[in-house]
């Protein structure tokens, strides 16, 4: 974790960095704002573009993190069901809750995705931002898995096709052990590009599922601590199980992608 401090003195500004606002002091003339973000290590960033996926443990924390917590767990009761959600939402079942920041009152203020979009600028290019997101959850005892695919191929439309960088970053809202349907990818699988998908909607109740035709063998599971997130590129395989777990899985799902020229 970076702090950089800023000091407004005189109504002049001395160092401008926009971003992070988090903590806010005002001592006699003197204003300090003090702001956080994550820099990521050199290996980390290797690992990423060596194995298309990197874990970054305590990305989002402390009060943020309670608070997310909070509107996730009101999310999955059912508080929240004006506009679509209505129609998706069911007692005790997997849930695939489309932009749960424009839902969720505690998600709004999107600082969550503020310093998400930072660190995958780092991992990829400074014009990544925001998409869209997804609130999956999986509750104990759901046997529905995720199968395996590329981000890249449920995106069958000629634009979005066309877009050079795209970025997924699953964050823990609560711990997620190996039992529970944490992410496993294929290490390396980015590098081959958009592998073929075939329908398998009729088999499984996640949204126009599709399987990769891919080789799946060597395979990493990854368990997370509340908070901690990862970072997947377009083309990475990957996949989770159903939940075999005493916990419920609460997943939320940020899709990250350049807003460059192709
Ligand atoms: O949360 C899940 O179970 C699947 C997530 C996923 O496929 C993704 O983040 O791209």
């Amino acid at each position: 974790m970076v702090c950089s401090y800023f000091t407004y003195f005189n109504h002049d500004l001395y160092l401008i960095k926009t971003n992070f606002k988090y903590n806010y002091l005002n001592n006699n003339n003197v204003v300090i704002i003090m702001l956080m973000s994550i820099k990521l290590t050199l290996e980390k960033i290797q690992f990423y573009k060596d194995n298309g996926y990197v874990v970054v443990e305590n990305v989002i924390t402390g009060e943020l993190l309670d608070n997310l917590k909070k509107g996730y767990n009101n999310a999955v009761n059912g508080c929240y069901l004006e506009n679509d959600w209505e129609k998706t939402w069911k007692p005790d079942s997997l849930l695939q809750l489309p932009n749960p920041h424009e839902h969720i009152p505690e998600f709004q203020n999107k600082e969550h995705i503020d310093i998400i979009v930072d660190i995958a600028r780092q991992l990829e290019c400074a014009d990544i931002g925001f998409w869209y997101d997804q609130l999956i959850y999986k509750p104990t005892g759901n046997k529905w898995e995720t199968p395996w695919h590329q981000d890249a191929g449920y995106w069958q439309d000629d634009e979005v096709q066309k877009i050079p960088q795209a970025v997924t970053a699953w964050l823990a809202v609560e711990d997620v052990d190996e039992s529970m349907g944490c992410m496993s990818f294929v290490p390396g699988s980015h590098l081959n590009g958009r592998v073929n998908h075939k329908n398998i909607a009729d088999k499984s109740p996640i949204g126009g599922a599709l399987l990769a035709e891919a080789d799946f063998s060597n395979s990493v599971k990854v368990p997370l601590k509340a908070g901690d997130v990862t970072f997947h590129n377009q083309y990475t395989l990957h996949y989770t199980s159903g939940n075999s777990g005493s916990r419920n899985r609460c997943g939320l799902v940020n899709h990250l992608k350049s807003f460059a020229e192709a």
